[in-house]
């Protein structure tokens, strides 16, 4: 041990003198990596169109559905480099959700009818706008298996809140918001009865239904409000995808459907199944809602309340001139609204066109009421021919539209084709094709759904990988793609494989437009952003038993966890750990765990966190921090000790004998003032530099003179026990002396090679 660290000083000394190995460079040209490699000019370019230097950072942030994992994938582009997975729907180890009491709890937000849900289908993240433009606060997912809504911090990239749909059975229409993010919009998908009660199936007409939610964003909370939420009643069309107008149609939103002929099923009964009886006509309808008129219905008091929840009736949302309906061909699956809001885009799956609705025609319609009838539920329909701007013919499988940034221009996936189509929609003409691998079934251009898409980039979340990535068993990864749109032809420049299933959408923002947050302030739940009860500072620290109840506060910095020893816990005892992160210092994130009781936690700087679990058995617990931390990482631990019923404690054996003499201490102490010079050398070089002009180095500089600051306390312990000749103690509290320093030194250096990196100045 004595070895190693003297070597990890030399190490210290060395970097500090800027000793380092001598550099070989490599001297393979281009060409010789080309022909080693099998690379074309072409490779080269799409290489040099993503690749990132180290140091360098994505131009734009996406944030893709998890698909089955119930979580949001974030990655950057054109790098297409993952970045974080958010745990959603499904507890995430690492980040302790799931494991911990704060994001237990908001994980119950989405229990169904007390059932805890561990999995969910999340198809469609949506970030806030404001003015139909992206704003980078917030994010929204939805579940499609288990009707559910997700909202995410973009402060800290943390779920706050799910909340379950309490009139659906099923959904798919959401997360899609207004245009300043009034509402976040859920549209069911299999009809079912709203009151979620049994109904046999031979009254699907009369009594299942489908519908279309609202659900309030209180933006200054960062929460939806359930209570001033509402839903519209639609027939049981089966809805499908959903979109929020803007501009002139701001105020008015779109869902379409695919099974209007409300088929049933029934193949093990001799029936033609599903797939037959809900593509047989040649159109279903899309659905156009006013959700400022429903607003008023719901104010006016004329929805009625089913489990808890405001819906208004079909019959009223007609009268007040809110709900109409479009023949749409056939089976459709995507509607999006262009980026000026005045025009609506739907993919027929069946048909080989896009159609283009004009946002004029369809309220000149309304205007003069010109419908063509009305569907069994007496909503009136607008005629095709009287709503339509064009139709283009793109391909096999059209699903879903996302926009560029020039005028008019559109990108349609075409799944039984396997390619994206590019076209114009107000010339109603294809400009360009290319093909992707395969089956493609969303896809998204940078801020490719807002009022002002950024376009250069396009990726195309594919269903099937098939051949292209090295084989890893009968379950494939997933395909994303990255296409390059910034000229005419599109080009193909990146394959990246998700191990994780099945992203359906995904959406794509300027990365400048984020601005997470590096700390909380001290003592904060991150899941309710409000201060922790069982936060304390340094210093506070305490384990306090009433009765079978044993509680403890806790702080964790480098390298230790206060306390280290937890003994007074009888077996059937009901512990909490309370534990704050102590440390302002970027990235110096604690984990914590105790081994056996499915607890963990990850608690970034500034955090506070509840673990809470039954010592239901005796023994000897060992816990740790979780996270690499320090070089003293490993010895950031501590024991918790479970005492069976009727221990009383004997005589027991000494636990260490002392070990350390004078000449150890001196040694110790020695090895100090060593590494202080070193600290000195350091401090020198980074006071003579314009320093003071990288936040970024004056963050590290202030968390090194904070670890230097509690040798203070622990040089006085020290001299103390010097003084009492007790050199045991002397030696430790030397070596807890040397273990700031090193971190100190650590730090110091990690600015220094910064500053050396930045080609910082010398200062007079
Ligand atoms: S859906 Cu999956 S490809 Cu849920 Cu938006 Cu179209
Ligand atoms: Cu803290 Cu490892």
């Amino acid at each position: 041990m004595k070895r190693a660290t003297l070597h990890a000083l030399s190490l210290l000394v060395a970097s500090a003198l800027g000793l380092s190995a001598g550099l070989s460079w490599s001297a393979d040209s281009l060409q010789d990596v080309m022909k080693k490699r099998g690379l074309s000019q072409q490779d080269l370019l799409a290489a040099a169109k993503t690749y990132v230097p180290t140091g360098k950072r994505d131009e734009f942030l996406a944030f893709s559905s998890g698909g089955h994992s119930g979580q949001v994938i974030v990655y950057g582009i054109p790098s297409m480099r993952i970045l974080k997975y958010i745990g959603v729907f499904t507890p995430e180890p690492w980040q302790g959700y799931g494991y911990d009491e704060e994001s237990k709890a908001v994980l119950k937000g989405g229990w169904i009818n007390g059932k805890e849900l561990t999995w969910g289908d999340s198809h469609h993240p949506a970030l806030s706008e404001t003015k139909g433009n992206y704003d980078g606060q917030f994010l929204f997912i939805n579940d499609k298996a288990n009707p559910r809504i997700a909202v995410i911090d973009l402060r800290d990239f943390e779920t706050k809140q799910i909340i379950a749909n309490p009139v659906f059975m099923s959904e798919h229409g959401g997360a899609f918001v207004t245009s300043n993010t009034e509402y976040v919009i859920e549209a069911s998908q299999y009809a079912a009865p709203l009151d979620k009660k049994f109904v046999p199936l031979e009254e699907f007409n009369d009594k299942y239904r489908g519908g279309m939610s609202f659900w309030k964003f209180d933006r200054k909370k960062g929460r939806i409000d359930m209570g001033k939420s509402f839903s519209f009643e639609l027939p049981p069309y089966s809805q499908d995808l959903s979109d929020a107008g803007k501009g002139p149609s701001d105020g008015w939103a779109f869902t379409n459907s695919f099974c209007s002929e409300r088929y049933v099923g029934g193949i093990e009964r001799g029936r033609p199944p599903f797939e037959a009886g809900c593509s047989a006509k040649d159109t279903d309808y899309m659905h156009v809602l006013n959700w400022k008129i429903g607003e008023k219905l719901v104010a006016q008091g004329k929805a009625k309340t089913i489990n808890g929840h405001k819906v208004i009736p079909m019959n009223v949302a007609i009268t007040a001139g809110a709900l109409f309906l479009i023949p749409e061909p056939k089976s459709p699956h995507g509607v999006d609204v262009t980026p000026d809001g005045k025009f609506i885009v739907v993919s027929g799956k069946l048909d080989t066109h896009v159609s283009v609705y004009g946002w004029d025609k369809i309220q000149a319609a309304i205007k003069a009421r010109r419908f063509e009838g009305k569907d069994a539920y007496g909503i009136p329909i607008l005629g095709m021919r009287d709503t339509l701007y064009t139709q283009v013919q793109v391909g096999l499988g059209p699903l879903h539209t996302q926009f560029d940034s020039e005028k008019c221009v559109a990108y349609t996936s075409l799944y039984v084709d396997s390619q994206v189509a590019k076209w114009d929609y107000c010339k109603g003409k294809v400009l360009d094709k290319i093909s992707i691998h395969y089956n493609i079934g969303h896809l998204m251009t940078m801020e490719g759904d807002s009022a002002s898409p950024k376009g250069h980039y396009l990726v195309a979340l594919n269903k099937l990988a098939i051949d292209r990535f090295n084989p890893v068993g009968p379950l494939h990864p997933q395909n994303h793609q990255l296409i390059d749109i910034g000229n005419d032809k599109m080009q193909l420049i990146y394959d990246m494989p998700i191990g994780l299933g099945e992203p359906h959408y995904a959406v794509a923002i300027a990365a400048d437009k984020l601005k997470p947050g590096i700390r909380y302030k001290l003592g904060t739940n991150s899941r309710t952003d409000s201060k922790h009860p069982g936060a304390v500072r340094g210093g506070e620290e305490k384990t306090v038993k009433k009765g079978k109840k044993v509680t403890v506060y806790g702080t964790l910095i480098r390298s230790h966890i206060t306390p280290e020893i937890i003994d007074n816990v009888n077996v059937g005892d009901e512990v909490t750990i309370y534990l704050t992160n102590l440390e302002r210092a970027q990235d110096e994130t604690h984990g914590f765990t105790v081994g056996g009781f499915n607890i963990h936690a990850s608690v970034e700087p500034g955090k506070t966190v509840t673990l809470k679990f039954k010592a239901d058995r005796e023994g000897v617990f060992p816990y740790y921090c979780t996270e690499f931390c320090s070089a003293l990482h490993l010895e950031m631990q501590g024991y918790m000790l479970v005492k069976p019923k009727g221990w009383k404690a004997g005589k027991m054996a000494k636990a260490e004998a002392k070990v350390y003499t004078k000449a150890d201490y001196e040694k110790q102490h020695k090895t100090n003032l060593d590494t202080q010079a070193v600290i000195d050398s350091v401090v020198a070089y980074i006071t003579s530099v314009n320093y003071k002009d990288f936040p970024d180095v004056v963050a590290l500089v202030d968390d090194a003179f904070d670890q230097l600051s509690k040798t203070k306390d622990v040089k006085i312990k020290m001299d103390a026990a010097v003084k009492a000749q007790d050199w045991q103690n002397a030696t430790l509290w030397a070596g807890q002396w040397w273990q700031y320093q090193v971190k100190a030194a650590d730090i110091g250096l990690r600015a220094k090679t910064y500053l050396e990196q930045h080609h910082a100045k010398k200062v007079k």
